[in-house]
């Protein structure tokens, strides 16, 4: 288990934390979870005519390789019930690579660190609670600092229903 990676989840179909929960114990055995952020309630992003999305990041440990972690994440959002959608659209579970230790990847089938995440707010507020100095690799700045550049209005810590 020797590379430290950065996950981000969201659902906004079905049970949607259930779903969160299903990832996360399902990551295992290929993967330690170290982290959990609090889960929140998000307005969706890049396609609004969709419910509400709720987000999580984790930080796990895995002896996976990058394009297997991928393998490994897709097969987990199939199992779970993700069927195929639409860019942004609604999705039963989504898990996206955010960090890979410090590497900077770009091949055709992965693309580490996840090229959007500096503008997402529903990704920086939970990788915010749980790694405020966690330095992105290409933009060299801490989570903290991306956090400025981005509107998280509106982005709530869910508390369940
Ligand atoms: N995921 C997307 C597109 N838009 N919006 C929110 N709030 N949360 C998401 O996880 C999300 C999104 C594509 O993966
Ligand atoms: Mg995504
Ligand atoms: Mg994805």
């Amino acid at each position: 288990m020797d590379h430290v990676v950065y996950l981000a989840l969201g659902s906004n179909l079905g049970n949607r934390l259930s779903n969160l929960k299903n990832a996360i114990s399902n990551l295992t055995p290929q993967m330690t979870v170290k982290k959990k952020s609090p889960v929140y309630e998000t307005p969706p992003w890049g396609y609004a005519d969709q419910p509400p999305f709720l987000n999580q990041v984790v930080k796990a440990e895995t002896y996976l390789e990058p394009e297997d972690l991928l393998g490994h994440l897709k097969r987990l959002e199939t199992a779970l019930g993700r069927e195929p959608g639409f860019q942004n659209g609604p999705r039963l579970i989504d898990i996206d690579i955010l960090f890979y230790d410090d590497e900077v990847i770009e091949t055709p089938s992965v693309v580490i660190p996840h090229p959007r995440l500096h503008q997402r707010a529903f990704v920086l507020v939970p990788l915010n609670a749980i790694a405020p100095d966690l330095v992105h690799p290409v933009l060299e700045k801490p989570v903290s600092e991306m956090l400025l550049d981005v509107d998280r209005l509106n982005i709530v810590e869910y508390k369940g229903k």
